[in-house]
């Protein structure tokens, strides 16, 4: 929800976010079994039976049960089911657009605000920054306009598939919460990035795992 280029400008994070800081080196891409990454625990909260698989109704569901209506939530399979199923799934394509866990962060795209690392970490000093960045002081909450203009602002060259995830993502965010005020928290924001602000909207308990 990603829910963020003029960052790329600033001298503190040219670049690349640095992604090993505190977890030490990942040999590669994929997930490390032993440890839940936030992307990974975000994504969790669909995959209701926690067989590391979400087909198209656990999303509908989700989102049902995250107080979006039918249509939203039927948009919101086709969006995500329809642009991540491919790249999750593995080098066969699944004729049931289902996705894997495990294998989210691959679905990670451009034009995002990077607090997601590759791997799908939470990267904390990089959320801050943007968050920063793009609200008044104190720097507690965004508001809707902040969060179309830190949008803007983080728009990658020549992505529009970036462009829409990216609008997309915050938009729903921003609907999911819907601040009486106008005025997303910095806490629950970064709680929709672990997900779990998705199981106290739904009133859902969270599954014992291993954190
Ligand atoms: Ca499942």
């Amino acid at each position: 929800m990603s829910f963020e280029a003029s960052l790329k400008q600033s001298p503190e994070l040219n670049g690349k976010p640095k992604h090993h800081d505190k977890q030490g080196p990942r040999t590669n891409g994929t997930t490390n079994a032993h440890k839940r990454t936030a992307l990974v625990k975000h994504v969790e909260f669909f995959d209701r039976d926690g067989d590391g698989i979400i087909n198209p109704f656990d999303t509908f569901i989700g989102f049902r049960d995250i107080g979006f209506g039918a249509i939203l939530s039927l948009i919101a399979v086709v969006v995500i089911h329809g642009a991540f199923s491919w790249v999750t799934w593995g080098w066969i394509p699944d004729p049931f657009f289902r996705l894997k866990v495990k294998n989210m962060h691959r679905g990670k795209h451009g034009s995002d605000s990077e607090t997601y690392t590759a791997e799908g970490d939470f990267d904390e000093k990089r959320f801050t920054h943007v968050f920063n960045r793009y609200t008044i002081a104190p720097h507690t909450h965004m508001s809707f306009s902040e969060g179309v203009r830190m949008i803007h602002g983080q728009r990658n060259p020549f992505d529009p598939f970036g462009w829409f995830a990216a609008a997309f993502e915050w938009f729903a965010t921003y609907l999911m919460l819907w601040p009486h005020d106008g005025r997303m928290s910095k806490e629950d924001v970064r709680r929709v990035y672990d997900g779990s602000i998705f199981y106290e909207i739904s009133g859902r308990s969270k599954p014992t795992r291993h954190d």
